[in-house]
This record gives structure tokens, sequence and C-alpha cells, in this order.
């Protein structure tokens, strides 16, 4: 084989896996190549590009490269850029809070309610104040499911109320109580200006200024929630981004059990 770059064999490439210094993979271990992609306040051309490129070096990127820019509208310009990250993360201490809990299949959990609870539970469910995503709180509750599991409708030992979307905290509450609800469910999608945070915290303080706050399950979920940030603002569980039915109805049930509610 010829000298120069093709004379490289599988050998030369980096392959060490070190758990405590982690950084992007691109085409061979280590290369931290990342792809990234950032709207600028500017509008398109050389100097656009020139700034993209510094602001990724800030940003901790060696040999930054702008591969597509466009001008979105006038004075706002996308880019989509490579780089290779500098910066490594310890991989081996990293803590996640998470939802404790086993889950079952509906039929599994079903038989556990009915065995260890003994009546239907009551499920309240809604997208709360000027949210109006409704996709979200659906797959979690509605009969036919999502992906493949089905939703809390479905379970012989629930019964699910799904009230909708931009639903008031106040009236998600009248609703709670004229249902005798066991656990309220709340999806929050938007979260631009931590509006859900706003909308969250709200409603944990009416629950608390009702008295009613320690006689329910109160749980959160969406797409940029986590179980630490919802613990954090007061609920008990969140479920984010690829969680279903099955991990909330068996939250429900075993949380239940835990706290002795029959
Ligand atoms: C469809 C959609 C809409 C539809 C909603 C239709 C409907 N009936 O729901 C319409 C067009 C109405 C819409 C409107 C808006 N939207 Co919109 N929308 C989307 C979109 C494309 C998909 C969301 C979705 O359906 N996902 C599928 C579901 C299944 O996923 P999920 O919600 O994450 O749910 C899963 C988990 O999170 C979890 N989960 C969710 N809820 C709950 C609840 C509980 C209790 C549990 C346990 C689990 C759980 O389980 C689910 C299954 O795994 C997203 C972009 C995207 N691709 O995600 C933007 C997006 C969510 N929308 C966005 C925005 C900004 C808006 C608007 C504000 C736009 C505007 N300026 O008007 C408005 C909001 C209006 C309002 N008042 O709320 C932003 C939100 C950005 C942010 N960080 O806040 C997104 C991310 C788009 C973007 N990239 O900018 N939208």
């Amino acid at each position: 084989m010829s000298e120069g770059l093709y004379s490289m064999e599988a050998k030369d490439f980096d392959k060490t896996l070190d758990l405590k210094m982690i950084k992007p993979y691109g085409d061979t271990m280590n290369d931290g190549k990342t792809q990234l992609s950032f709207t600028l306040p500017v509008p398109a051309g050389d100097e656009a590009v020139e700034a993209a490129k510094q602001l990724m070096r800030k940003m901790g990127f060696e040999n930054p490269l702008v591969v597509y820019s466009k001008e979105l509208t006038p004075g706002f310009t996308f880019f989509n850029c490579y780089g290779s990250c500098t910066h490594t993360v310890d991989y081996t201490s990293i803590h996640v809070p998470k939802v404790e809990s086993n889950t079952m299949e509906m039929k599994e959990c079903d038989e556990y309610i009915r065995e260890h609870i003994g009546r239907k539970i009551v499920v309240v469910g809604a997208s709360t104040g000027t949210d109006a995503h409704t996709v979200g709180i659906d797959a979690i509750m509605n009969m036919k499911g999502y992906a493949g599991h089905y939703g809390l409708e479905r379970y012989d030992m629930i019964d699910a109320y799904n009230l909708g979307s931009q639903v008031l905290n106040e009236d998600f509450i009248a609703k709670a109580v004229e249902l005798h609800a066991d656990a309220l469910i709340v999806s929050q999608t938007v979260t631009q200006k931590d509006i859900h945070i706003k909308n969250l915290t709200e409603l944990v303080e009416m629950l608390e200024a009702e008295g009613l706050r320690d006689k329910v399950i109160l749980i959160c979920g969406g797409p940029r929630i986590s179980h630490e940030l919802a613990k954090e603002l007061g609920y008990d569980a969140g479920f984010g981004m690829n969680t279903y039915a099955d991990d909330e109805a068996s939250y429900i049930a075993q949380e239940m059990v835990k706290r002795g509610m029959k």
C-alpha cells in the first residue's frame, strides 16, 4: 500500500474508551465530532459564517465547519455546523433520579390492582393552563394507546378521565374532587419562558390551599419533564419522553399500595 493517508490501518485509530472522560464519537473514538445547528440574529454572508465559527470555538469546538447556512427571514441566519468537542464528562459519576417502580404490562397491572387494592383506581388527566398540546396526554390515556402500549382507558381496573387540553387548574381540581380522584396526571408540552414551571407550581399551591395535596398522587409528564424537576416542583413523579401508560399505571398502583390507599 502507498504511503500517506491510505497507509492508515485500523490499529492506528484511537480505540480507548475511558468512561471517566467521554466525548462525542464521529468516525473514531474520542474524535469529539459533533453536529449542531443554531440561528444568529444577523444577515447571511461571510461575516455571519465567521461569527458562527468564532462562537463554536468559544463553545469548546475545534476545527469549526459551517456546512450550510441560510437566511430564514431578513436579519436571521440559520447554520448547520460540525466541530470537534474539546470537553469530556465523567460518565461513572452520573446519577439521574428516576421513578422507582416496576413497570408491569396492562393485564399484570390490572391483576395487581385487583389483588392489592381491590377496587378501580380513579385517574384524572389533562393538559393544563394555556397548553393546547393533546397528543402526549392522549398517548397515556386513550383506549388505543401509543406505540403499542394501551392507554389507561383500556385498563379494567382504572377509571380514566381525560379532560383534554387548556384546562384551567381550578377546573381540573374541581373535577378531581367530583370524581374522587386517586391520581391527577398533568401534561405540559410548551416550556417557553418557563410557562410549565409557573403552571405546575400553581396547581400544587392550589391543591395545598384546599388541603388536597396529600390525598392524591400527583404526576406530571411531557417531553421536557424529568423526575427530578417534578420532585422539585412538589410532584410525586415526573415522566418524560418515551414513557407509556404501563409505566405510569404501574407507578400509581404501587404507590397507592405503599401509602395504604384503599
Ligand atoms: C403537534 C404539535 C402542535 C399541535 C398540537 C396539536 C394537538 N392536538 O396536540 C399544534 C399545531 C396545535 C401546536 C401548537 C403550538 N405549538 Co406545538 N408542536 C407540536 C409537535 C410537532 C409535536 C408534539 C407531539 O404531539 N408529540 C408527540 C407526543 C406523543 O409526544 P409527547 O408530547 O412528548 O408525549 C410523550 C411524553 O412526553 C410523555 N408525556 C406527555 N405528557 C404526559 C403526561 C403524563 C402524565 C405522563 C406520565 C407522560 C406524558 O408520554 C408521551 C408518550 O411517550 C411539537 C414538535 C415535536 N416534534 O415534538 C411542537 C412543539 C411542542 N410546539 C411548540 C410550540 C412553540 C407551539 C406553539 C406555542 C406555537 C405557536 N407559536 O403558536 C403552539 C402552542 C399553542 C398552545 N397554546 O399550546 C414547540 C414547543 C417549544 C417549547 N420548548 O416550548 C415544539 C417543541 C415545536 C418547536 N420545536 O418549536 N403544536
